[in-house]
């Protein structure tokens, strides 16, 4: 039977290139974001644009998530994969000097929009005893740098959270999955540094980062092990990047 995956942040990055490798593949699939016109040129560029449904959807908004997920067409309305994926990182500035507001942003999108998410597809694929989840943490969840701060937080909550569910889901036939990506150029750096494409450039000048390719052949691959293998959780990284020393202060 085709199986549906439903892909928040669809509309650039993992998750659009996600899309594309689950629809080369035949699943159906429920494309979200708030850009819905990406979502639309995404659609008619896959193979057979009638198993997409795509919607226009701000993960944060608990009304327009209900509504959206309630009125989802019958065939659709069944998911079996569900990829959390929409997520985002704002400013990389010390604890004392940042926008609040970005971290609310970044609390609401990273974790109170994928517990909602999940609390709400969990309980059918409980009564199925089928379904996989995969959350999209970071490796700034395991690892802090500086200006990481509540962009690292709210990741490593997505790890614990992933941790928690696998716990809580033992006895049933649901697969949960964290994958924590490292430096991948996508349209991250462009949203944490506000558009600055000159800044979010630097970022990846004379590197070899990651391409939402790489995290989306990962996405797929951890569905396609047998029935029996969960993948708990798999950091990646570009061959180019490592951690830093410790660091100390030290006075003259
Ligand atoms: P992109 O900025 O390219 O993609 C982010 C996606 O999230 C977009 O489709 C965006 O859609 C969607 N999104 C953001 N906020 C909302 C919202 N409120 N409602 C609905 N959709 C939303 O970045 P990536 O593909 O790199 O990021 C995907 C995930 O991977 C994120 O969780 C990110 O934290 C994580 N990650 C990224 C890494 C990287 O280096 N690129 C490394 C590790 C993890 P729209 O704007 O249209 O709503
Ligand atoms: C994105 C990777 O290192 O920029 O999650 O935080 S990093």
């Amino acid at each position: 039977m085709t199986k549906t995956v439903l892909i928040t942040g669809a509309s650039s990055g993992f998750g659009a290139a996600a899309a594309k490798r689950f629809a080369a593949k035949g699943y159906r699939l429920v494309l979200l974001a708030r850009r819905i016109d990406k979502l639309e040129t995404l659609k008619i560029s896959l193979p057979d644009p009638q198993r997409i449904f795509t919607a226009e959807l701000d993960v944060t908004e608990s009304n327009a998530v209900k509504k959206c997920f309630d009125s989802l067409p019958h065939e659709f309305s069944e998911i079996d994969i569900l990829v959390n994926n929409a997520g985002l990182a704002l400013g990389i500035e010390s604890a004392d000097k940042t926008d609040f507001c970005d971290w609310q942003t970044m609390v609401d999108t990273n974790i109170t929009a994928l517990l909602r998410v999940t609390r709400y597809f969990l309980p059918g694929m409980v009564a199925r005893n089928s379904g996989h989840i995969i959350n999209i943490a970071s490796i700034a969840g395991s690892w802090p740098y500086p200006g990481g701060n509540t962009y690292g937080a709210t990741k490593a909550f997505v790890q614990q959270f992933t941790r928690g569910l696998k716990a809580d889901l033992l006895g049933t036939n649901i697969r949960v999955t964290e994958i924590s990506p490292g430096m991948a150029e996508t349209e991250f750096s462009v949203v944490r540094f506000k558009q600055n494409k000159d800044k979010a450039d630097k970022i990846y000048k004379d590197a070899k980062p990651l391409t939402a390719e790489d995290i989306a052949e990962i996405i797929e691959w951890v569905t396609s092990v047998p029935a029996h293998v969960n993948i708990n959780s798999l950091e990646v990284m570009p061959v180019c990047q490592a951690w830093g020393p410790l660091t100390v202060s030290r006075s003259e």
